[in-house]
C-alpha cells in the first residue's frame, strides 16, 4: 500500500512541476466530478441512462412530443440538485484558477456546482439546468424555481420555455463553442476530469488539444477512450486526486 501511495505522490509531484511550467491551463469536466456531491452520472451502474432512455428525454424530438414529460424529468433533477453542494474537486479547480492568470474551465455539467464553488471563467458547454430558453424568441433567463411550474411560458412573448441545455442532435451554443476552441487551441496543460469521453463533440476536445501541443492529464475511476492519448491517467476519485494538484 505504502509503495502505491509513494508512487502516486511521485507522479503527482512530476505533474505539478509540469503544471507550474504551463501558462494556459484548461480543465474539462464531466458528471464524475459531481458524483461525490451526490449528482447522478449518466452512464455506469446507477447512471441516469440506466433508468431512463436518453432518446425519450434528452432530444428536441422528445420535447416536441411531450414537453410535460421532459419538464417533469428536469423538475425531478432540479429538486435533486438544489440542496447539493460542491466538493473538494470543484473547490480545488476554483483555487487553481486563482493561481493561474489563464485558466479556463470547460464543463459538460449543467448542475452549476463549479460556479457555486467559486470558479469564474466557466464555459458551460451543455448549458445549465438553472437556465430556461424560449422556444419562440430564444430569450434566455436564469430560473431557480424548484419545482418550476409546468408548463412554463416566456415573460417576453408567451412562448413555451425549455431547459437551456444541449440535447442529442443539437449543436453546442456558438459563443461558448468558439471560446472553447480558442482555449483548447492555445492550452499547454489540459486536465480531463470525470468524463466517459463518449459524447461528441466534447469527446474529441482532448484529441484536438493534444494535437495542438497540450500535455493531457486524465482523472477518472476507470480508463476511457481519452486514456490512449493522455500523457497520464490517474485512476481515483476526483475529490481525492484533484486537490493534490494544489
Ligand atoms: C468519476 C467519479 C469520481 C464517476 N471521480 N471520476 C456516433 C458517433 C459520434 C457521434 C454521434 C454518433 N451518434 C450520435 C452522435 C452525436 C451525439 C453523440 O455523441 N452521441 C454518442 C453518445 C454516440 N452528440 C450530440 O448529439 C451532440 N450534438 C451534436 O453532435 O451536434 C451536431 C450538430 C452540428 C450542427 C448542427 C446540428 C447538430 C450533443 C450532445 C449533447 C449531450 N447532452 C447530454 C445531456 C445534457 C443535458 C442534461 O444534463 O440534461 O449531456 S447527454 C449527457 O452526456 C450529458 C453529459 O454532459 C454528457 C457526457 O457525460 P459525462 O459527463 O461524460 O458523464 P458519464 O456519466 O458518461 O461519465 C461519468 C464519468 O465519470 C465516467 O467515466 C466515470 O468513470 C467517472 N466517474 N465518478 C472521477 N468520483
Ligand atoms: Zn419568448
Amino acid at each position: 500500500m505504502k509503495g502505491i501511495m509513494e508512487e502516486l505522490s511521485q507522479r503527482i509531484e512530476q505533474l505539478k512541476s509540469k503544471l507550474r511550467d504551463s501558462r494556459y491551463i484548461v480543465a474539462l469536466t464531466g458528471a464524475g466530478i459531481s458524483a461525490e456531491s451526490g449528482v447522478p452520472t449518466f452512464r455506469g451502474e446507477n447512471g441516469l441512462w440506466k433508468q431512463y432512455r436518453a432518446e425519450d428525454l434528452a432530444t428536441p424530438e422528445s420535447f416536441t412530443r411531450s414537453p410535460k414529460l421532459v419538464w417533469e424529468w428536469y423538475n425531478w433533477r432540479r429538486q435533486l440538485i438544489a440542496p447539493l453542494t460542491y466538493n473538494a474537486a470543484h473547490r480545488a479547480l476554483a483555487e487553481l484558477e486563482e493561481k493561474f492568470p489563464h485558466f479556463t474551465l470547460i464543463t459538460q455539467n449543467v448542475d452549476g456546482l463549479h460556479k457555486k464553488a467559486g470558479s469564474k471563467n466557466v464555459l458551460e458547454i451543455h448549458g445549465s439546468i438553472w437556465k430556461v430558453r424560449c422556444t419562440a424568441c430564444n430569450h434566455i433567463s436564469e430560473n431557480y424555481e424548484v419545482p418550476i411550474k409546468i408548463l412554463p411560458h416566456c415573460k417576453m412573448c408567451g412562448g413555451l420555455l425549455r431547459p437551456h441545455v444541449v440535447w442529442f442532435g443539437e449543436p453546442l451554443p456558438p459563443d461558448v463553442s468558439e471560446e472553447t476552441q480558442r482555449a483548447l487551441g492555445v492550452c499547454d496543460f489540459l486536465m480531463v476530469i470525470g468524463t466517459s469521453g463518449v459524447v461528441h463533440p466534447v469527446a474529441s476536445f482532448p484529441y484536438y488539444a493534444r494535437a495542438k501541443g497540450a500535455f493531457v492529464v486524465e482523472v477518472n475511476l476507470e480508463r476511457t477512450p481519452i486514456s490512449p492519448i493522455a500523457h497520464e491517467t490517474i485512476l481515483g476519485k476526483a475529490g481525492e486526486i484533484v486537490p493534490l494538484f494544489l
